[in-house]
């Protein structure tokens, strides 16, 4: 499985692919920017083959200033685009900036799994920082990733970084998990029973079927008399409830509507 750590520069991204690998093979130092282009290394873990693409720390655009800094950004964006999982990495020292979200939303919208990881926890205890309240500013500020897990390790000492390979394993299961078009119409029905969908314009919007069509991102196809009907209250309880039922948590999933297709009728309202 491919794997793209990014993350801010300086945040330890180098350092941690070094520590999983059991080698110093790719270039690690203090200065922001060290790495500036995506390299690929491939590690074999717990039965996996993962390929870890080690990408160039992505600055905010105002301070992005040479050439090379631009297409190092431009190259860690693509990494993110050709890997099937994404570890975004955050330093723990430094916390949260605004580019963490930018980052987080790139991959968001990519339809990426993501695991937040927070590195240099080693620095933890000097610092006053506790797991709970880290994480906690971490989900609040990232609420559309509320699902991603988030793991607290050290590059430096090793600590926990093996734990990211498993919460990486455990997430592309689901990511690839494939449902049977039979299940799907149970989650489903066992959905609108539990949760009637709304009325829209006097009639009541049903859905007639749906299938999951794609896998990583799950995306889900639902036929609907009226798909306009279901708006994005409606949506959200549906991906919830599918997320839930099939146990996709931490992973991305996706829900369209499509009008059923009737045969010698256009499409049109009475
Ligand atoms: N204390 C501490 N320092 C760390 C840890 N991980 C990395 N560092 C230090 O942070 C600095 C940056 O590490 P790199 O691995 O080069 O960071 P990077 O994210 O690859 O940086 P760029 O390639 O510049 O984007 C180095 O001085 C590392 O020694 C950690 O877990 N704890
Ligand atoms: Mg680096």
């Amino acid at each position: 499985m491919k794997v793209a750590i990014v993350g801010r520069p300086n945040a330890g991204k180098s350092s941690l692919v070094n520590r999983l690998l059991g080698e110093e093979r790719h270039l690690v130092s203090p200065i922001p920017g060290t790495t500036m282009d995506a390299v690929d290394s491939f590690l074999d873990f717990g039965g996996h083959r993962f390929r870890l693409i080690d990408t160039a720390g992505i600055r905010r655009k105002r301070s992005i200033g040479r050439q090379v800094e631009r297409f190092a950004v431009v190259s860690a964006l693509k990494a993110m685009d050709r890997a099937d999982l994404v570890l975004l990495l955050v330093d723990a020292e430094a916390g949260l900036a605004e580019q963490d979200l930018k980052i987080a939303s790139f991959a968001d919208e990519k339809g990426k799994a993501v695991v937040v990881v927070v590195n240099k926890w080693d620095l933890a205890r000097d610092r006053d920082l506790e797991a709970e309240k880290v994480a906690e500013g971490i989900r609040y500020q990232m609420a559309f990733l509320a699902h991603a897990p988030i793991r607290f390790v050290s590059a430096k000492t090793g600590k926990r970084v093996f734990d990211v390979l498993e919460t990486v394993v455990a997430l592309a299961e689901k990511h690839f998990r494939r449902v049977g078009t039979g299940e799907v119409n149970r989650a489903l029905r066992d959905a609108t029973e539990a949760h009637q969908p709304p009325v829209h314009r006097g009639r009541r919007t049903k859905i007639l079927y749906g299938a999951q069509v794609k896998v990583a991102p799950a995306t889900f196809v639902i036929a609907a008399n009226d798909p306009e009907g279901f708006h994005f209250s409606y949506r959200r309880y549906l991906t919830n409830a599918l997320r839930e039922h099939f146990g996709f948590d931490g992973a991305p999933i996706r829900i369209f509507f499509r009008a059923r297709k009737k045969k010698g009728h256009r499409k049109g309202r009475a």
